[in-house]
């Protein structure tokens, strides 16, 4: 039978997003790590030089795993991974960009920022390259990595200001997981939703870390391990049931610290600042204008204006201070 291919990493959070995907769908694939043995094959079909890139066996590349879980969802419809409810869906693809976007902030600045942690990464990184190599290759490798990805902490907007407010984010974000989880499996009850892929690639590269290892409670670490293979054990929940533990998540995090960030940074890019700076919740922001999630809100937006009118899920978007950042 045909298969995909998905060039990926084990330390990417998108590869992982999208094979855990393509497993919980039962899409035949093959997971690839990028090396130097199939780099030819990568340039061949990628548009950008980011894994994951997904291979159709048609021999189409495709990137950017939002966009390629979307694209997939329609084709192969079942297990579905949206809520029938269109408030449920809308908030579920909500909490998917947060976790791609913001709560990448958190495994960035974590992984990069001490060096036991850079000097793991690099190294895990550096093996996952070089298959079989020696350990003398394996080490110049990893100083290659270190040096490249450490600058790269500022891009994701990490810096000595910004470092206890990302700090305190992924405390809260953790804690309200742990809540939340407490009793259910996964984020919108007993089935994966969109949003557990995006938060739990997130979380589970953390878990893989020495410093995040350290910082994730229980019930969330078994959910981002599960969520490397999910199942399906029964239906989603409903708005009424959820509420009392999500609307926490969503107020505190996506109304109070990502969807402000978000709109600054389009804003900014915009404008073709060079900085912006934007209050989170009492706490002030710095940042050069990423370009990418500029992109990203903008279709978040035309998301919900898909929608037209739906008052029940902007009675919740406004009481979870989202909604003026959606229109
Ligand atoms: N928005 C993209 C992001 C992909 C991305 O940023 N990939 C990173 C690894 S997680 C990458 O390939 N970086 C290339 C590099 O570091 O050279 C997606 O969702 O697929």
């Amino acid at each position: 039978m045909a298969r995909y291919r998905i060039f990926g990493s084990e330390l990417s959070p998108y590869s992982v997003k999208v094979r855990a995907y393509f497993r919980y769908k039962g899409i035949a694939h093959e997971w690839l790590t990028r090396t130097p043995d199939n780099e030819a094959e990568f340039k061949a079909h990628a548009r950008l030089p980011l894994v994951p890139l997904v291979v159709t066996p048609e021999g189409e590349g495709l990137q950017d795993s939002t966009p390629v879980i979307e694209r997939f969802e329609a084709e192969v419809p079942e297990p579905a991974i949206q809520p029938d409810d269109p408030v449920l869906a809308f908030l579920s693809a909500l909490l998917e960009e947060y976790g791609d976007e913001w709560g990448n902030k958190h495994m960035f600045h974590y992984r990069w920022r001490d060096e036991a942690d850079q000097l793991s990464a690099a190294d895990r990184i550096a093996r996952s390259m070089l298959p079989g190599a020696s350990d003398d290759a394996v080490a110049e490798q990893a100083r290659g990595v270190r040096e490249r990805m450490v600058p790269r902490v500022w891009f994701v907007g990490s810096s000595p200001e910004t470092a206890p407010i990302i700090e305190q984010s992924l405390a809260r974000m953790l804690e309200l997981l742990e809540a939340h989880l407490e009793s259910r499996r996964y984020l919108f009850g007993a089935r994966p939703a969109f949003a557990d892929f995006g938060i739990g690639a997130q979380v589970w590269q953390l878990s893989t870390d020495p410093t995040g290892a350290g910082l994730i409670p229980p019930r969330t670490l078994a959910w981002c391990r599960e969520m490397q293979d999910p199942k399906s054990h029964g239906a989603f929940e409903t708005w009424p049931a959820l509420e009392p533990t999500l609307m926490p998540l969503l107020a505190e995090e996506v109304g109070g610290r990502f969807l402000p960030w978000s709109d600054a940074n389009a804003r900014a890019i915009a404008e073709e600042a060079e900085e912006f700076e934007v209050d989170l919740s009492g706490d002030r922001w710095v940042q050069k204008p990423q370009r990418y999630h500029a992109r990203s809100l903008r279709v978040l937006r035309e998301r919900y204006a898909r929608l037209g009118e739906n008052a029940e899920l902007a009675q919740v978007l406004e009481a979870a201070g989202c909604l003026n950042w959606l229109r």
